[in-house]
């Protein structure tokens, strides 16, 4: 009887702990940007936020709620051609953009679309304009569905690129379709294996002997995936893509796959003509049109601030402003949950370095979810050192380090192997109080034992943290 109450009281608890009423908050209310489009870091320890803005600048500022000003970190509106679907529309940084400087950018110029390497200056919020390294171009038939988003792969160090189909409607010359163009694609390229680029040898086309083929695809068969992003604890590729008239779906996405567009939109038959692939993979999720119009992509939760979130994709529509999470692993029924409706059209979701969630809008402002966890002070304001057992834990390839600065703090995070090796600096910076995550991925290294040392030294007294945990990947 007593554990038939405490069960009930736990349902209780937790049935009111996951119907908490979630809000947004306006995550800079001292910035206002024209036209942001996207929000990234540059994995740099940093704590930098970096806003893309249609029109061709990338606008850097601490990530702090209390920032005041924004530095121009790259201007290159003298070769952007912006407005409705064009413009500056993505950028990622390279995974040692702490050595070598390089990052990314897609927009478009007056026909085609541009994947540019730029590098930064010796000024850390100063990007040289004139260091562009054409990657890749191609022609833009139409002005509309330009896709737009890029990425690294956390595991494997390619650039991912979402191209739309072209634009018009219905797809008319059936670009997503067919092998032999870049266009409709999700592509996949090694940066640094060649000038510009080389093809990875598991890009399902590497092997073709047909020139017509393109070997920079990775999956085929998309409209307009604006955005899509990693999860980094499964590495899972998540797409959002913009539907024609009726469905809006959310797709994952994986190497040598045809996602359907337009054969289909959804699961749902369009114009099924020359339609005679093997396999169609279908979305995760799908959602008809009412008020409904424009899927935006957004991001698998990792964050600290919002527990509730934590393992669910969180995306939007951009029409109706409504933001939902969806629980989706493969095996059980996917549960999607409408969360709450944005306060201005969802233009772009975006993840800062220590994971939390945040959605740009085009009227300006960047939303944050409003922390949770402030009813416990000490979540956010902690009062001692502490480092968390990882998670998940073993892993594989990519785990979580949470750990807690009790004081401005230098901060230096190192992995060791088993035999007392140093392998990896995951921070080394002056970092201010307050909660802090890191992920490690060991690719590249042996499966077995893993220690993660933390030394802190308060700049404001002699304080002195240190700490091991030990970990374990296991492939
Ligand atoms: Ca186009
Ligand atoms: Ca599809």
């Amino acid at each position: 009887m007593i554990t038939r109450i405490l069960y009930v009281i736990l349902t209780i608890f937790f049935t009111t702990t996951l119907n908490a009423q979630l809000t947004l908050e306006n995550a800079f209310p001292n910035l206002s940007f024209s036209g942001p489009v996207f929000l990234t870091h540059a994995y740099d320890n940093s704590n930098r936020n970096f806003v893309i803005e249609q029109a061709g600048r990338i606008k850097v500022f601490p990530n702090t709620q209390s920032a005041s000003a924004t530095e121009v970190f790259l201007d290159i509106t003298d070769r952007v051609s912006a407005g409705g679907e064009k413009g500056l529309l993505g950028l990622a940084f390279h995974p040692d953009y702490e050595t070598n400087g390089y990052f990314y950018v897609n927009y478009t110029n007056a026909s085609n679309t541009v994947i540019s390497r730029f590098q930064v200056t010796s000024n850390p919020d100063s990007a040289d304009k004139n260091s562009e390294l054409l990657v890749l171009s191609f022609s833009q038939p139409y002005s509309n569905h330009n896709g737009g988003w890029i990425g690294f792969g956390p595991g494997d160090g390619y650039l991912y690129i979402g191209t739309g189909d072209g634009g018009s409607g219905g797809d008319p010359q059936n670009y997503a379709q067919r092998i032999n163009t870049l266009l409709g694609k999700i592509l996949r390229i090694d940066i640094d294996g060649g000038t510009p680029y080389a093809i990875p040898s598991t890009n399902p086309f590497f092997d073709s002997t047909n020139t017509e083929v393109k070997k920079e695809i990775y999956a085929w068969g998309l409209r307009n995936p604006w955005r899509c992003s990693f999860d980094p604890i499964t590495e899972q590729l998540w797409a959002g893509d913009v539907g024609q008239n009726a469905w809006e779906e959310i797709d994952i996405i994986e190497n040598g796959k045809n996602y359907g567009w337009r054969c289909y939109e959804g699961t749902h038959t369009y114009n099924t003509s020359g339609c005679n692939y093997p396999e169609y993979i279908d979305p995760v999720w799908e959602y008809p049109h009412g008020a409904e119009c424009s899927v935006t992509g957004g991001y698998v939760y990792r964050g600290i601030n919002v527990p509730e979130l934590e393992g669910k994709y969180i995306y939007g529509d951009y029409c109706s402003r409504k933001v939902w999470s969806l629980e989706y692993d493969g095996i059980n029924p996917t549960v999607n949950t409408f969360l709450l409706s944005a306060p201005g059209s969802i233009t772009s979701f975006g993840s800062d370095e220590n994971g939390e969630i945040y959605i740009t809008s085009s009227n300006g402002n960047i939303y944050r979810f409003t922390p949770t966890v402030t009813g416990n002070e000490s979540d956010l304001n902690p009062t001692e050192y502490f480092i968390e057992q990882n998670y998940p834990n073993p892993f594989n390839p990519s785990t979580v380090i949470r750990y807690n600065i009790a004081e401005e703090s230098y901060v230096t995070i190192k992995i060791f192997d088993s035999l007392g090796k140093e392998i990896d600096t995951i921070a080394s910076s002056i970092q201010q109080k307050g909660i802090y995550q890191k992920s490690w991925n060991a690719s590249g290294f042996s499966t077995g034992v893993y220690y993660v040392k933390i030394i802190a030294e308060s700049l404001s007294s002699d304080k002195t943290f240190n700490d091991v945990i030990k970990m374990l990947y296991l492939k």
